[in-house]
């Protein structure tokens, strides 16, 4: 496992559209392991594959119940809406906020390229959207309501 570099806004990586998955292989599920790794390591709540520069359709997401890993998710359903504030590892020291839906129901395939369904609400909605929107190259930024704000970064830990 290996922590990866995190692209940042002006990398023209981030607003390319993804490939989908068409198999699973020991080079894919290295990455999603060094996804899942350099989420934590950023404390990060979710990482879309192109944030490490790799154009597929892969996102990690854990709002505190465990990683869940997305391989060409699709959001099927969605309703409500929620305003809040967002954040992007790629996007360094900056939040802004963007309406989304409150609940989102979608398919995807695991590791292991079985399919399956998940509901979110709130947090996980939300991100869910992030996530999906990466691997269409558009960033959060961009659906901004009001100012991107400057957040005051506490001091990393040692
Ligand atoms: O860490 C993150 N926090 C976050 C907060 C609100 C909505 C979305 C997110 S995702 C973000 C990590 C990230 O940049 N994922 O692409
Ligand atoms: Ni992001």
């Amino acid at each position: 496992m290996a922590i990866r570099t995190v692209r940042t806004i002006g990398d023209p990586v981030l607003l390319k559209k993804c490939k989908e998955v068409k198999e699973m292989n020991g080079r894919t599920r290295e990455l999603i392991e060094d996804m899942i790794e350099t989420m934590y390591e950023h404390d990060g709540v979710g990482l879309a594959a192109p944030q490490v520069g790799v154009l597929k359709r892969i996102v990690v997401i854990d709002v505190g119940e465990g990683p869940i890993v997305f391989i060409n998710p699709v959001i099927l359903e969605t309703s409500g809406s929620q305003c809040g504030q967002e954040g992007c590892l790629s996007v360094p020291g900056k939040a802004g906020n963007v309406t989304r839906p409150n609940y989102v129901k979608v398919k995807a395939l695991n590791e292991e390229m079985e399919e399956f369904e998940l509901e979110g609400e709130e947090l996980l909605a939300r991100a869910i959207c992030h996530e999906c929107d990466h691997l269409d190259g558009k960033l959060y930024v961009d659906m901004v309501e009001g100012e991107l704000m400057d957040v005051v970064l506490e001091e990393e830990e040692a």
